[in-house]
């Protein structure tokens, strides 16, 4: 039996479906006495360190946590589960961690998009028994702002190598703590997690580990979902976000099916959109959540959600919070959330008022969730002017010229699914979200969308040189070769694509095959 510690903050079901999916019963912490009677404790911390310290504070789980490490027995820390062993934490001045291990949480203070999101390596600094079975080189999925600084060395059980070497997870006797998420970490994250549980496994140092680790480029399958003519929930895919076909609704198959497809294809991470979320309060559309509940049993790389994330008042007038809906997709097994039509209301607003609410959708969210748990996901497409002076937004000079030979273009935002264009450009959007807080930037392109004519990479360039939060490349894909051009020609971190997987016109495998040795990714 393992204790599970949840206080109740974001997506730890997939913790648990990893440590069920691997044959053990989990028992959820309810009382401060099952953390002191617990064997074995796997404490997943998702969030912000503050409002985790509160949480374990009101609860009076901070006592019986210290006494619980002090006895020896093991513990499996996640993520916030290793910063909350230490003093404190730069993201919550003031308020104390546990302080199980002396040193403190800092910021990542590099050149590079904060946060650290993606799959990196471990440089293995001495032996643990959870490494059985692993070569070393393997990557694991982090996603994080923050790192930890022991002050004993002795600690450090690997470094991970990302604008700086940071410490990725710390070994004292049988505890044991990782930034990164062995549940979203695939096959290798899932043996480490069962040499973690099986307690009598021999230490032991991986021939591999890798001196200097570097994150990897992801590849991101995404499933446009939504209920046909028939009611059925299906995955479907438009052309230039039109996805009927002789007036029928494509159907690709079953979102669950198709995501556990991509997964066991070697996806890094897996997108779903309600596309009609704009129009269906997802909240009264109940099969959504549940695709996410059964995807998260058996996938275990990270799965972004979007659609129909805004507040909302129902017929009865009952007001609904974005951040209700958010929660309840967290709550269901998604890691992000994607927000498309309202953020573009958001940044209209702001740029009316020169200030963000406090109350939107990507504030709330990214407070409550962190910044990483937010993505904006942005449906743009080229509006041609002939002199960037013609209009008021950001213009690009562009080598695709216009109809009449314009050789300006501005990216036009739009809502509801393109249906209605916008007097914001997309790199203003993605900038001032940046600001709001959100962690990371969907870029689809309109004019590109199932065309396989390749990503937009003026587009793609522009966005991800204006905001320093990752950028997923969306849009276009045809051939492995475009996956190469928009990881070499742009600073896209992930690259997204739908229609070449759905139609198994490219593999996943086949566009990894290619990178390997031209671009880092995970294998
Ligand atoms: O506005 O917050 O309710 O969110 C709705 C979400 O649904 C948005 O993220 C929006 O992008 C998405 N969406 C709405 N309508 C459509 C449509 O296609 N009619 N899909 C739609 C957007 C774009 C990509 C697509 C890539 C790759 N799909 O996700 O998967 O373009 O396709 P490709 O590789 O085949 O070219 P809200």
């Amino acid at each position: 039996m393992i204790a599970f510690l949840d206080y109740g903050a974001g997506n730890v079901r997939s913790v648990f479906n990893a440590i069920e999916s691997l044959g053990e019963k989990v028992k959820v912490v309810e009382t401060a006495e099952d953390i002191l009677s617990a064997e074995r404790l796997v404490f997943p911390g998702v969030g912000a360190f503050g409002s985790m310290m509160d949480i374990l504070n009101e609860k009076n789980y901070v006592e019986p946590l210290r006494d619980y490490l002090n006895s020896g027995r093991p513990f499996l820390g996640i993520c916030l589960g290793l910063q909350a062993l230490f003093e404190g934490s730069e993201e919550a001045p003031g308020v104390r961690g546990v302080g199980f291990v002396s040193g403190t949480v800092k910021r990542f203070d590099i050149d590079l998009s904060v946060p650290h999101i993606g799959w990196n390596g471990l440089n293995i600094k001495k032996p643990s028994r959870i490494f059985t079975g692993l070569g070393g080189d393997e990557k694991f999925y982090f996603v994080h702002s923050y790192h930890v600084v022991p002050e004993d060395g002795g600690a450090v059980l690997t470094t991970t190598d990302y604008g700086c070497e940071f410490v990725s997870s710390i070994q004292i006797g049988n505890i044991i703590a990782t930034q990164f998420h062995p549940e979203k970490s695939g096959s290798s994250g899932l043996q480490l997690l069962k040499n973690f549980l099986e307690t009598s496994g021999e230490q032991s140092i991986p021939v591999r580990s890798a001196q200097t680790t570097r994150l990897a480029k992801r590849i991101v399958a995404c499933l446009d979902v939504r209920t046909n003519d028939q009611g059925d929930l299906v995955v479907t895919k438009g052309d230039q976000y039109d996805v009927r076909e002789k007036g029928v609704v494509r159907n690709f198959g079953m979102p669950v099916e198709l995501a556990r497809r991509y997964y066991q294809e070697g996806a890094d991470e897996i997108t779903f959109l309600n596309i009609t979320g704009f129009r269906d309060f997802p909240l009264e559309d109940m099969p959504m959540l549940e695709v996410l509940r059964q995807t998260s049993k058996n996938v275990f790389v990270p799965l972004t959600i979007g659609g129909g994330i805004r507040d909302y008042r129902d017929k009865n007038g009952r007001q609904y919070k974005a951040l209700e809906v958010a929660s309840e997709y967290f709550r269901s097994g998604a890691d992000k959330v994607s927000i498309g039509s309202d953020a573009v209301l958001i940044v209209e607003e702001y740029l009316r008022t020169g200030q963000g609410t406090g109350q939107s959708s990507i504030e709330e969210i990214s407070r409550v969730y962190g910044n990483q748990a937010v993505v904006i996901s942005i449906d743009p497409r080229r509006v041609y002017v002939t002199s960037p002076d013609e209009v008021k937004h950001q213009v690009i000079e562009t080598t695709i010229p216009g109809p009449k030979g314009e050789a300006y273009c501005w990216y036009q935002c739009t809502i509801k699914g393109g249906r209605e264009g916008r007097e914001l450009d997309a790199i203003t959007l993605a900038q001032v979200c940046e600001k709001l807080g959100a962690g990371e930037i969907l870029l689809n392109c309109i004019d590109r969308d199932g065309t396989n004519l390749g990503f937009d990479l003026e587009l793609i360039k522009a966005v991800s040189d204006a905001v320093s939060i990752p950028v997923i490349a969306s849009s276009g894909a045809g051939r492995v070769e475009h996956f190469h051009e928009v990881f070499t020609r742009t600073e896209a971190e992930s690259a997204l694509a739908a229609g070449i997987f759905h139609r198994k016109e490219v593999p996943i495998a086949e566009v990894k095959n290619y990178l390997k040795g031209k671009v880092e990714i995970r294998q």
